[in-house]
Order: C-alpha cells, then sequence, then structure tokens
C-alpha cells in the first residue's frame, strides 16, 4: 500500500536498497583502525566512533594499565579492540608493533596519528627539554608511525591516513610554541603525505580540533577567564565534546573520502572563521 509504505520508508523504519547503499558510503565494517594515544581523551573519542562505524580498533598507548582498563570498556560496549602499547617517539619500537599487529591481527587499514602532548611555557622561558618533548610526540611521533604503516599501505594499494592537527596548526596563542610549531608541522606533513603517498590509493588528511573537553584541556577549562575567552573566542559559545569529533573521523576512514587528499578538516566550532 503505497501511503504507508511510503510513510514508513521515509521514516526509515523500512531500509531500501538505496538507503543500505547510502549508509555503506560511511561504513567502516571489516576495517581495522590504529589510533594512536587512544587510552584517553580525543584519542578515546575518535577509536569509539571509528568502532560504531564497524571498524575494530587497535588501541596504543605508553601506559598498560590505560590501555586495558579502556580496552575492557570499550569490549563491553561491543568493540572489537587490541592493544599495542609502544611509544611513537620511538620508532623501532613502532616498526616492531606494526609489524605484530599485521602478522597476528590484521592489516592495519587506518591510521590515526593522535598521539599528542602539551608542555606550555613562555618561549622566552621554555626548556630545551620541552620543546623537544612536544616537537618529538606531537610531530616526529606522526611521521614515525606513519613511515611503519605508510609501505604496507602502499603495497596494498590502499589506506587511510589521519593526522590530529589543531587550530594552532593555524593561528597561536601566548605559552604554546612548542605545540603550535608542531601541530603547524603536522598540517605540511598531511600534505607531504599527500602528494607522495595519493597515487598508491593512501587518503591522507588531518582533523583539526578548536577547544574541547579534555583532561589535556582541564587547567584551562577550570581556569575561569581562560574559560570565558574560550566560550567568547568560539563563534559556538562553547567548549566542543569529545564525541564531536567523531564524525570527521568517520569521513576521512570511509569510502565517502576517497577523493580527499591533503585537506584539514577544523572542527572549532568556527573559531577559525573570523576574529
Ligand atoms: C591551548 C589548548 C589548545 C587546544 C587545542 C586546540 O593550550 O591553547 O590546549 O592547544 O587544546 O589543541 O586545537
Amino acid at each position: 500500500m503505497p501511503g504507508i509504505e511510503q510513510g514508513l520508508r521515509h521514516r526509515g523504519a523500512v531500509c531500501d536498497d538505496k538507503a543500505v547503499e547510502r549508509n555503506s558510503l560511511f561504513d567502516l565494517t571489516g576495517r581495522v583502525a590504529l589510533v594512536t594515544g587512544s587510552s584517553q581523551g580525543l584519542g578515546l573519542a575518535l577509536a569509539r566512533g571509528l568502532a560504531q562505524a564497524g571498524a575494530a580498533i587497535v588501541l596504543n598507548g605508553r601506559d598498560e594499565k590505560k590501555l586495558t582498563a579502556t580496552a575492557e570498556t570499550l569490549r563491553a560496549e561491543g568493540v572489537k579492540v587490541i592493544l599495542s602499547r609502544f611509544d611513537v617517539t620511538d620508532g623501532a619500537a613502532g616498526e616492531r608493533a606494526v609489524e605484530k599487529i599485521e602478522a597476528d591481527f590484521a592489516p592495519i587499514d587506518i591510521l590515526v596519528n593522535n598521539a599528542g602532548i602539551h608542555q606550555r611555557a613562555p618561549l622566552a622561558e621554555m626548556t630545551e627539554a620541552q620543546w623537544r618533548a612536544v616537537i618529538d610526540t606531537n610531530l616526529t611521533g606522526a611521521f614515525l608511525t606513519a613511515r611503519a604503516v605508510g609501505p604496507r599501505m602502499i603495497r596494498r594499494g590502499a589506506g587511510k591516513i589521519i593526522n590530529i592537527c589543531s587550530v594552532m596548526s593555524e593561528v597561536a596563542r601566548p605559552t604554546v610554541a612548542n605545540y603550535a610549531a608542531a601541530k603547524g608541522g603536522l598540517k605540511m606533513l598531511t600534505r607531504a603525505m599527500a602528494v607522495e603517498w595519493a597515487r598508491h590509493g593512501i587518503q591522507a588528511n588531518a582533523i583539526a580540533p578548536g577547544y574541547f573537553l579534555t583532561e589535556l584541556n582541564r587547567p584551562l577549562v577550570e581556569n575561569a577567564e581562560f574559560n570565558a575567552w574560550v566560550c567568547q573566542r568560539t563563534p559556538a559559545g562553547r567548549w566542543g565534546e569529545p564525541a564531536e569529533l567523531a564524525g570527521a573521523a568517520v569521513f576521512l576512514a570511509s569510502r565517502a573520502s576517497d577523493f580527499v587528499n591533503g585537506q584539514i578538516l577544523y572542527v572549532d566550532g568556527g573559531l577559525l572563521a573570523g576574529v
């Protein structure tokens, strides 16, 4: 009966072939995603979002206890997840980890270079150790992990690389020179990956968050003056929720972005749209 059928179809109660086909554009069933720095914060939100789209997750971090607890939480949510503990600044450890993942679990289809730290200090007082630590993890770590995974994706003729940049890839503020330099460099590394690897069926892009409610930002959220500044400076008038990054990650990890290369997708509540 057309009327009822049409009504049901309109409300999505009856899923026709076209609807199934439309949804498969973002379906990650059967894909494996390695998300670095994913035991908490944005990395965990990204892992959860990719899992909800069907991906199996390789959780990564340096802290075995945190990783194990997070894996249990995700498994309880029905996520297929394994752990891979390595420090992204240790190239040899990353190579060994990727080799083990692909030998024991499955090929890595999606790499999310999320691992990042902050060590804020006024530039004139920033120590060499503070500079090197942030550059090493936020920029060099992404290079080393992509160098471990990339050649395998090249051999397979397919892969998705998502680097987690920042609004600090475009603008700076006092005390974050190391972080801004690293995230600015990660923006250009993303483009470098795209221009070298797109011909091999690999799409390398980036997501650049604005101000999100994470552990990394807790000191800022709890600072009434800074909190007020973020809400005033962000057109959306608020901090982002980590789960609000998942859509961009699913898009860049799925078939929907097969002709998207070298792009930086700002998920910032409009922060960079105006002054
Ligand atoms: C800061 C913040 C920023 C945000 C985020 C923006 O100190 O200004 O930590 O770096 O966390 O990275 O994308």
